[in-house]
């Protein structure tokens, strides 16, 4: 698209000169590299942005608050391999995003916040501009790369450089700061045109070194109790076929970390997920893929790890640095997923390690042990429902519905639905990833419908829910097919802590008592249902997966049955000082 100049009449050639503008070249710049949804919150100076977007066929979806956007578009790369948009107005607006901007980057998502800002002239100055901010210089520490934007002519080299630092190497956030005046901006449109980049091969193959193959491949054959565990990493790189084949033609047992869940079928025979502390005490050699030993894995030692240097680690990762960040690795595997198996396969041919019968039978033995012991607990069928009721239900329901996405997050809502609810695909669930953030919710759930297609069940705490609850109106007004369960025991952890002081006011984890969530969901024209049993929740959530129609069950949870912290107390200092 064009405008037309409207001054100098020097000559008919001159004001026949077609133009554009800052709006339309980053409009035709993202369109021209495929990136075609925004999510955002319009606002001075980008809603005209949006406006015309959308009238150019980009999907511009606007949510309430801009975290929720900000994760839909976190989610939106990290299911697609393109980064997710999100678009916000200055200063508090961006600052909103920022949020979800750096859990992006630590969750090694790929996104670009797009912002606009006030004048360069005036903020430098601090002269008090309308939502002024240093917004660059706020960004810069919390992504991968931030860049600022200032001629028209720079738009296309701008999208390109931002593209390229958001799905290269580690996958991350990366900011982009528009100057409100630069959208206005006008250029010849040729030129303009001509301006514009398509990246090529944004996220080039990174082989690994021979040398390192060589050297992993000695280490694997030294193992006598292997173990493979599978991360989030492994997921993102969509090298499902290779994984697959690593992972069968090795025989080795595997451990998905939770957004690897499905990866490869949670119920296949090598999965020894139900036998995770034997396995991570007991095997000699591990092989990471795409996986950081962070806390979520006690940083590969101390006690759940079995004997100080009874381990041997090898690591394939994108990232050199991410080697030897908490324990030695043995044999550093630095390029992408897909690669890395790809070489490890061809170099070991048939002479994967013949793991011990003995290490199979004993995870075997655990983990079918200890499965008996969940499914007794799972088809239990008290009222008010505890955590095992009311998963068992929503189990057998993800069982029949493989195709359908998962988003998920609380504390005990969490912890337990990630042990209890079975993955079969890949990509499937989503949630409080890396930092074990609360508030992904509705923007994850709004991201896997519109970037999949495919009915998402959001299994919520009632503490978890709040943080994005608003977003139930962008979920009605967009008719997204999302059901989403809150697990309601009237607060953080359990409903029943007290107030010692008698000030009349409830302990800090505790929230108004029978709240009626599913009062949100009618208030926009969803479907709002109070379940208080298993058979009541289970008849509720299929229709909703039927239906496709934006649905929020209120489900009653004994509000004695969760722990504090959930899984993750060992976390959670507390006073042992009584006064
Ligand atoms: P989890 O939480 O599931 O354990 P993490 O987020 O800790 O997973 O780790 C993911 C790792 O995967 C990161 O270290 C990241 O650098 C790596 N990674 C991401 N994409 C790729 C890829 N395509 N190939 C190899 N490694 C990747
Ligand atoms: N704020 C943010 C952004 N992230 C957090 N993780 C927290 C606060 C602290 N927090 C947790 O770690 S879990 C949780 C909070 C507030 C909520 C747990 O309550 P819930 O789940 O109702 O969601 P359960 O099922 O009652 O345990
Ligand atoms: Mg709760």
């Amino acid at each position: 698209m064009s405008v037309e100049l409207q001054k100098r009449p020097e000559s008919k050639a001159e004001t026949e000169e077609q133009l554009t503008d800052g709006f339309h070249l980053l409009i035709d710049a993202l369109k021209l590299n495929g990136l075609n949804t925004i999510y955002g919150v319009p606002g001075i100076p980008i809603t005209d942005f949006g406006r015309l977007a959308q009238a150019s066929g980009m999907r511009v979806l606007s949510f309430r608050h801009e975290q929720h956007a900000g994760n839909a578009a976190a989610i939106a790369g990290y299911l697609t391999k393109k980064p997710g948009l999100c678009l916000t107005v200055s200063a508090p607006g961006f600052l909103n995003g920022l949020t979800a901007l750096a859990n992006a980057t630590t969750n090694c998502f790929p996104m670009i916040l797009l912002s606009g800002s006030s004048e360069r002239e005036i903020v430098d100055l601090q002269q008090g501009d309308y939502e002024e901010m240093d917004q660059l210089a706020i960004a810069k520490p919390l992504c991968k790369a931030a860049f600022r934007v200032l001629h028209a002519e720079d738009i296309g080299i701008a999208v390109a450089r931002a593209i390229r630092a958001a799905v290269s190497g580690r996958p991350g956030g990366v900011y982009l700061d528009l100057p409100a005046k630069l959208f206005g901006q006008v250029m010849n449109a040729t030129a303009g045109a001509e301006s514009l980049v398509k990246v090529i091969d944004p996220a080039p193959e990174q082989l690994p070194s021979q040398a390192s193959v060589k050297r992993a491949l000695d280490v694997i054959k030294s193992a006598k109790k292997p173990l493979i565990i599978l991360g989030k990493g492994a997921a993102y790189a969509q090298a499902d076929d290779v994984v697959k084949s690593f992972v069968e033609k090795s025989g080795i047992p595997f451990l998905p970390m939770s957004m690897a869940k499905g990866l490869l079928p949670d119920m296949h025979p090598q999965n020894a997920g139900a036998a995770r502390s034997l396995v991570l005490k007991e095997s000699d050699v591990v092989i990471m893929v795409g996986a950081r030993l962070n806390w979520l894995l006690s940083h590969g030692k101390g006690k759940s790890w079995g004997e100080p240097g009874s381990k041997k680690f090898v690591q394939i990762d994108i990232e050199p640095r991410e080697m030897d960040s908490n324990v030695e690795i043995a044999a550093p595997l630095v390029g992408d997923i897909g690669s890395c198996l790809s070489e490890l396969l061809a170099g070991m041919g048939d002479q994967f390690p013949a793991a011990p019968d003995g290490w199979k039978s004993a995870i075997t033995t655990k983990r079918d042990a200890n499965t008996a012991k969940m499914n007794q607990r799972l088809g239990s069928d008290t009222t008010p429902m505890d955590f095992h009721t009311a998963l068992g239900a929503l189990r057998e329901i993800m069982q029949q519905r493989p195709d359908a996405m998962l988003v998920n997050e609380g504390a005990n809502t969490l912890d337990f639905a990630r042990s209890i609810i079975n993955m079969s695909k890949p990509r499937k669930r989503l949630d409080v990833g890396t930092w074990g953030i609360m508030g992904i919710g509705m923007g994850a759930a709004v991201a896997a419908a519109v970037e999949t297609g495919h009915p998402v069940l959001a299994v919520e705490g009632d503490s978890a829910f709040g943080f994005s609850g608003m977003e139930v109106e962008t979920i009605c007004r967009y008719n997204l097919p999302v059901c989403i369960v809150v697990f309601n025991n009237n607060g953080i952890y359990r409903g029943t802590d007290e107030n010692e002081n008698g000030d009349g006011d409830v302990a800090p984890t505790v929230f108004v008592k029978n709240s009626r969530y599913d009062k949100m969901m009618e208030a926009f024209g969803g479907v709002g249902v109070y379940a208080t049993n298993r058979d009541e929740l289970t008849q509720a959530v299929n229709e909703a997966m039927d239906s496709g129609k934006p649905t929020l069950i209120n489900a009653v949870i004994d509000e004695n049955a969760g722990t504090e912290s959930g899984r993750i107390g060992n976390l959670n200092p507390q006073s042992v000082v009584k006064k």
